[in-house]
C-alpha cells in the first residue's frame, strides 16, 4: 500500500486524474491512497496568505516557510514520510527507473510549486527529491504530479493485471515498445508484418525484440548507452 499526500495551491486541479482508469481502480483496490491537500489551510493569516515578496526585489511570489513547514509537521505527525519530494522545473529529470523507486515506497509527500517557488530553506531543511518532468516550464507543479503519481501508481503490485502489464512497457529494460497491430490485416493496402499473422511466439518475439532495438536507435539512441 502507498500512501501519497499532495499540496496543492490549486487542488482543483488535481480532481480529475486521479478520478478514473488504473489510478482509480489502485484506490478502489486498496494498493493506492491519494490525497490532496489545499495549502490554503496553513495560511498565515485571515486573509488566506500564504505566500510573500521575495527578498532582493523581482517579480513573483514566494510560499512561506511556515505554511510549509506547519502543513508537513502536521501531515507527518502521525508517521514520518518515506520521501518529501519537491515539484520544480529544476529538479532532477524524472523516469521510468524514479518512478520503480518511489513505487516501492509506504508513505510520500509531494508538495506542487507555484509563482517563484517556495522558500529555500523548506527545500533545505525538509525536501529529501526534487524532480522535474522535462525541460519546459509549466504554469504549477500540479500537472506534474499528476504525471508522477500516474507513472508510480501503475507500477505498484497488483494495480495492473497480465494485460495491462508494465513488462512490456517502452523504458522498463531501456527499450521503447514495438509497433502493435488489430484488425483489419490490411487497411487501405497497408498490411500487417506477416510475422504477426502466422502466430509462431518465438518469431513474434524476435520480430517485437529487433522493432524495438530499431526504434530505440532511430528515435531514442541516448537510451542505448545508458
Ligand atoms: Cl515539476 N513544475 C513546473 N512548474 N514546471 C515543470 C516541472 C515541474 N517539470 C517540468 N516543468
Amino acid at each position: 500500500m502507498l500512501k501519497i499526500d499532495i499540496l496543492s495551491v490549486l487542488p482543483e486541479l488535481l480532481e480529475g486524474p486521479f478520478a478514473h482508469s488504473i489510478i482509480k481502480r489502485a484506490q478502489e483496490k486498496g494498493l493506492l491512497q491519494v490525497n490532496v491537500h489545499s495549502l490554503r489551510k496553513w495560511a498565515i493569516n485571515k486573509h488566506g496568505q500564504i505566500d510573500d515578496y521575495q527578498y532582493g526585489g523581482g517579480a513573483g511570489m514566494v510560499i512561506v516557510c511556515e505554511t510549509l513547514a506547519n502543513a508537513i509537521d502536521e501531515l507527518q505527525a502521525p508517521a514520518p514520510y518515506d520521501e518529501i519530494i519537491f515539484m520544480t522545473p529544476d529538479g532532477v529529470r524524472f523516469n521510468q527507473s524514479a518512478a520503480n523507486q518511489l513505487s516501492m515506497k509506504g508513505n510520500i509527500l509531494i508538495i506542487c510549486g507555484h509563482y517563484k517557488g517556495i522558500d529555500e530553506r523548506i527545500r533545505k531543511q525538509y525536501v529529501t527529491q526534487e524532480i522535474s518532468i522535462g525541460d519546459y516550464v509549466l504554469s504549477g507543479g500540479e500537472l506534474a504530479a499528476a504525471v508522477v503519481v500516474d507513472a508510480v501508481g501503475r507500477l505498484i503490485p497488483g494495480v495492473l493485471n497480465d494485460e495491462t502489464s508494465a513488462l512490456t512497457d517502452s523504458f522498463q529494460d531501456n527499450l521503447l515498445a514495438p509497433p502493435v497491430y488489430t484488425r483489419p490485416s490490411e487497411f487501405r493496402g497497408d498490411k500487417v508484418p506477416d510475422i504477426l499473422l502466422q502466430g509462431d511466439p518465438k518469431k513474434v518475439e524476435a520480430w517485437r525484440y529487433e522493432q524495438s532495438v530499431q526504434r530505440t536507435k532511430a528515435r531514442r539512441p541516448d537510451l542505448l548507452d545508458e
